[in-house]
């Protein structure tokens, strides 16, 4: 099923040179984690579970080129990526997903609620749509209190349909919040295909009833991404009000690492393999001479580089003692 790609539309324009570039390293550092924490994982070596993030990389690494860090984002149980592109440092992340007091939820999220105020990403709510009433409330607070500063809500399609996101973009709407609320229709929630529960096949379609700008892109584009989603997060800053991005994508992974991910078509699978963020994203770049091969090759040894320093200051951070799991759990001065 290769018919929830968006209608053909000519290429987006490629941004400024060192954003093009940005782009693409954040997408590797994103995926590089990824492939190094799924090698973690399956050697015993992370407790917990984790749900991954490979092919999904231009979604976030699109939308969070236009943040700043004083703007906040919502995320979800799969919020690796967005935590990477909104400037979390990888080794405060690791340390989280080995549990320690020096990660970035102090050891008590794991990876389902990755996250860090102080970058602007509360940790993550692995509720699915639970992030979206959030986004509401944080877009609330910013237009009283903190003008010009914008929230991002991402959500896969699997909350589309869950009430709260309705309450949520609902509210976005009738306050004209500034939220971009950010649908990663990744074709499944689960195992189960968007096509299954949603009758009409755009969900951009939908939400625009809410009345507010909605549309659909390719979410293995990058660059297509980053320009949608430019427009609308300007839009938001001014006092526009919300809007709504289908990226239509395809997680290169099972949903979490227990999915033998035996549901899939054949053809679908290969159709989307074929279609990888990065690879299209590289050839762009070299395509328009601006970077060179080298040049790209360099970004993928740093970013090697980087995680693996990461993974090993997690592991080896220190783990907490007894009375550490109380802490954090109730507000200090209630105790
Ligand atoms: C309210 C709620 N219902 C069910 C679940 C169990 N659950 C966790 S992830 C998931 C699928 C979510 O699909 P989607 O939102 O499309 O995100 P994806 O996993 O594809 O990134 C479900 C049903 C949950 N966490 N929260």
């Amino acid at each position: 099923m290769t018919d929830s790609l968006p209608p053909d539309r000519p290429p987006a324009p490629l941004p400024d040179a060192a954003t093009a570039v940005g782009l693409y390293r954040t997408m590797r550092r994103i995926r590089t984690f990824e492939d190094g924490v799924y090698q973690y994982f399956q050697a015993g070596r992370i407790p917990g579970t984790v749900h991954q993030y490979q092919g999904q990389e231009a979604v976030a690494a699109g939308v969070c080129t236009h943040l700043l860090r004083t703007d906040y984002i919502t995320s979800t149980h799969r919020p690796h990526g967005h935590a990477i592109a909104k400037g979390i440092p990888l080794r405060e992340m690791a340390a989280e997903l080995f549990g320690s007091p020096l990660g970035c939820c102090r050891g008590h999220g794991g990876s389902m609620h990755m996250g860090s105020p102080e970058y602007g990403m509360p940790p993550a709510s692995a509720i699915v749509a639970g992030g979206v009433p959030i986004a509401a409330g944080m877009g609330l607070s910013c237009r009283m209190v903190k003008p010009g500063t914008v929230v991002a809500c991402f959500f896969g399609d699997g909350a589309f349909n869950n009430g709260a996101f309705h309450e949520g973009a609902n509210l976005c709407a009738i306050w004209d919040l500034p939220v971009l609320l950010v649908c990663e229709n990744n074709l499944y929630g689960a195992s189960t295909h968007v096509t299954l529960v949603n009758k009409i096949p755009r969900l951009a379609e939908r939400a625009s009833s809410y009345g507010m700008p909605a549309e659909t892109v390719d979410g293995n584009d990058a660059f297509a991404v980053c320009e949608a989603a430019g427009r609308a997060l300007a839009r938001a800053r001014a006092g526009g009000g919300p809007s709504f991005l289908e990226c239509v994508t395809y997680r290169r992974c099972g949903h979490s690492r227990r999915d033998r991910n035996k549901y899939r078509d054949e053809q679908e699978q290969a159709f989307w393999m074929a279609r990888d963020p990065l690879d299209l994203a590289r050839a762009r770049l070299l395509q328009y001479k601006v970077v060179t091969q080298a040049e790209l090759n360099a970004i993928d040894q740093a970013a090697a580089a980087e995680v693996q320093s990461a993974l090993d200051y997690g592991e080896q951070a220190p783990q907490p003692e007894g009375p550490d799991a109380l802490c954090h759990v109730f507000a200090e001065d209630a105790q």
